[in-house]
C-alpha cells in the first residue's frame, strides 16, 4: 500500500538521482590565414570544439600528444570533437607546424 511517506521517498529518489549536468557548449575555432583563431580557448569537459578551415589550402587540427587529429580539412570543411580531459593541450597543423593553438579544459 502506498502511503504518503512512500510517495515522498519515491519522489526524492527520482529527483535525487538526477545528475547535475552543466549544459555543454559549442565553441568555434576558425583556421584562417594560416592561424587558429582564437589561438587559446577555455572549454569545459563535455564541450564541443568545432574547427572550420577558411583557407584554400588544407590544414589539420592535431593534438601535440596526438590524442586527436582532424585529418586534412579542405576549404570550408569542419571537424569537431568533444573535450573529455581537463588540462591544457596544445594543438598544431601537421602541414604547417608553426600554426599552434591551445585548449584549456576544466
Ligand atoms: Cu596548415
Amino acid at each position: 500500500m502506498l502511503t504518503r511517506r512512500t510517495l515522498v521517498s519515491a519522489a526524492l529518489i527520482i529527483l535525487g538521482t538526477q545528475p547535475v549536468i552543466a549544459k555543454s557548449k559549442n565553441h568555434h575555432i576558425l583556421i584562417q590565414d594560416f592561424q587558429f583563431s582564437p589561438k587559446s580557448l577555455n572549454v569545459r569537459r563535455g564541450d564541443t570544439v568545432v574547427f572550420t578551415n577558411k583557407d584554400v589550402v588544407p590544414h589539420t587540427a592535431t593534438a601535440v600528444d596526438l590524442s586527436w587529429d582532424s585529418g586534412d580539412l579542405k576549404m570550408n570543411a569542419q571537424w569537431s570533437f568533444t573535450a573529455v580531459r581537463s588540462g591544457e593541450l596544445e594543438f598544431f597543423c601537421v602541414h604547417h607546424p608553426v600554426m599552434r593553438g591551445r585548449l584549456i579544459a576544466d
